[in-house]
């Protein structure tokens, strides 16, 4: 008789639980589908991956708000059914092994399917395979990227291709300017002489944009939520990371009113660059802008830039 009323207890629990899961799970969709997005959760992804992180991002949120319901479900339940009661004797119990393989195999079988699932989307995005390489393939774009305390330096390898020499010994004390932080050989490599240094990501749209990260002090994050491009940045260490945006910013951020930047049309609007570690005092303020940009914009801007670049006088 007891434990009949304790099973249909724990039915009318289980069933809350899946019923508010279910609830979240719909609720989610339709908040996604409001501001047309995949998840309701962070700014909308314009990868080719993003969507495959969404639907990943959506079914972790699910089964661990589910999970949490069904926690504080029993926790409540569990409060007023064993609460203080004059008279009551408590009762010693060595468990229930019934219980706990349930308990052992659910959740195993849980983080099996989310292992498998994001292995699969995870491969795709950091598999070696995955990575573009632009020595096979001459269309994609290869760009550094150097955090510091407390902003990013973007380092275009110029006309020739190939990035500059760097030194420690060239950063001198106090450094401000770009080339002076990341310690650019400007003078003692040919190389480095056309190197375009930005505080700014110009890509062009619909391309591979292979992004090799470092710090030049403390671990930053290097975060484009729009792209859903996260990657620590370790000092001493250049990590691989990539993307391909499928739209322009100015078709999803809009234009502002100027023509600074390609003169005959207007300025584009930016996605966000942003630092995901907290690295410091100025953390806050660690952001900088991506434009993604059309082919022939992209050519234009940055081929400008590392002409002028390779053709200024360096001063001696
Ligand atoms: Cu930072």
């Amino acid at each position: 008789m007891r434990i009949g009323r304790q099973r249909r207890s724990l039915g009318w629990l289980a069933g809350v639980t899946g019923a508010v899961a279910a609830a979240l799970l719909v609720t989610n969709h339709a908040a996604a589908q409001t501001f047309e997005k995949t998840t309701p959760w962070v700014p909308r992804g314009f990868s080719t991956f993003s969507g495959d992180i969404d639907a990943l991002f959506n079914w972790i949120l699910l089964i661990t708000c589910a999970t949490g319901i069904g926690v504080f479900a029993f926790l409540i339940y569990f409060l007023i059914k064993y609460r203080y009661r004059p008279g009551r004797q408590a009762k010693f119990t060595h468990g229930s092994s019934k219980l706990e393989l349930v308990w052992t195999i659910i959740p195993t079988l849980i983080l099996a399917i989310t292992a498998a699932v994001s292995q699969a989307t995870w491969g795709k995005i950091k598999s070696i395979d995955a990575m573009p390489d632009p020595a096979t393939d001459p269309n994609v774009i290869e760009v550094r990227v150097v955090a510091r305390q407390f902003g990013w330096i973007f380092w275009y390898p110029g006309k020739d291709g190939k990035f500059g020499h760097r030194s420690k010994s060239l950063v001198p004390d106090g450094a401000q300017q770009p080339d002076d932080l990341i310690g650019l050989d400007r003078e003692g490599d040919p190389a480095a002489k056309d190197d375009v240094l930005l505080n700014q990501l110009f890509v062009p749209v619909k391309r591979k944009i292979l992004l090799h990260v470092t710090s030049v002090d403390v671990i930053h994050s290097f975060y484009i939520p729009s792209m859903r491009v996260k990657q620590d940045t370790m000092p001493g260490l250049w990590t691989p990371v990539w993307f391909e945006a499928t739209k322009q910013s100015r078709e999803v951020v809009g234009v502002t009113t100027q023509q600074f930047l390609f003169g005959d049309r207007p300025d584009p609007r930016p996605f966000d660059v942003v630092c995901a570690e907290l690295c410091g005092l100025g953390h806050y303020g660690m952001r900088a802008d991506l434009y993604v940009v059309t082919e022939e914009e992209y050519n234009t801007y940055i081929g400008t830039l590392m002409e002028e670049q390779a053709a200024a006088d360096d001063g001696f």
